[in-house]
């Protein structure tokens, strides 16, 4: 490919952002990344994802590609000679999908629920997260990596909310370490590769931007 420009419409704290970040450090692309205020959208970001105007989009030569789990997918397969993160058999491509997306549509919408419910709206949010931990811990199983022995499009599509769980903890007074013991130590595992602790923020930084933007009302 002759050229090859990656320009990423990015927010630090987007678990969503993160899997993007994370995907083109496993594959060593450098991006530009460009930070965008979530409370007054840029024309840029209006102009390249105007279905849903969040982020992440990357921009590919000046093409614009949304919604993370395909930005993810799109990266692997236009490099897919460097680290493929999807396998190649079509049968355990279609189980890594299928867990990519359990993970999004179990994860953040739940754990948004514990963050801005109330009383018992929060206790059955916090049983559903626990639940759906529990569920992906079974599937991890004691593989090191959800596709086995290598870091995987799974493991891309649900590390990123390891920052957020101090969050979820803190607001919904449990712990992920004593429910889920095996998947922590799987994401332990995940933050000692650099395109993993590189891109995850500190879970305390994650905790005070949340707090702060829930107690002015702008995350809802
Ligand atoms: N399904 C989307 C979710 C993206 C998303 O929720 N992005 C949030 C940041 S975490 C956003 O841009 N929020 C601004 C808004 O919805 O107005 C994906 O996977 O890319």
């Amino acid at each position: 490919m002759a050229s090859n420009e990656l320009v990423l419409l990015d927010h630090w704290v987007s678990p969503f952002a993160m899997r993007v970040r994370i995907t083109l450090d496993e594959k060593g692309l450098p991006d530009e990344s460009k930070h965008q205020n979530l409370q007054e959208k840029s024309p840029l970001l209006l102009q390249m994802n105007p279905i849903h105007k969040q982020v992440p989009v990357l921009i590919h030569n000046g093409k614009p590609i949304n919604e993370s789990l395909v930005v993810v997918q799109y990266i692997d397969e236009v490099w897919y000679d460097r680290s493929p993160l999807l396998p190649s058999d079509p049968y355990q491509r279609a189980s890594m999908r299928f867990w990519a997306d359990y993970v999004d549509k179990k994860i953040y919408d739940t754990g948004k629920k514990i963050i801005v419910g109330k009383g018992e709206e929060v206790e059955t949010a916090k049983h559903e997260l626990i639940a759906s931990l529990r569920t992906l811990e079974l599937e991890l199983g004691e593989k090191p990596y959800f596709a086995g022995h290598t870091f995987g499009y799974v493991d891309v599509s649900l590390i990123p909310f390891y920052s957020w769980f101090y969050l979820y903890e803190k607001i919904g007074k449990f712990n992920v370490e004593l429910e889920c013991p095996k998947l922590v130590k799987w994401a332990k595992r995940c933050i000692l590769k650099e395109s993993i602790f590189k891109n995850l923020p500190d879970q305390l930084k994650v905790y005070d931007y949340i707090v702060e933007l829930k107690n002015a009302g702008k995350y809802k």
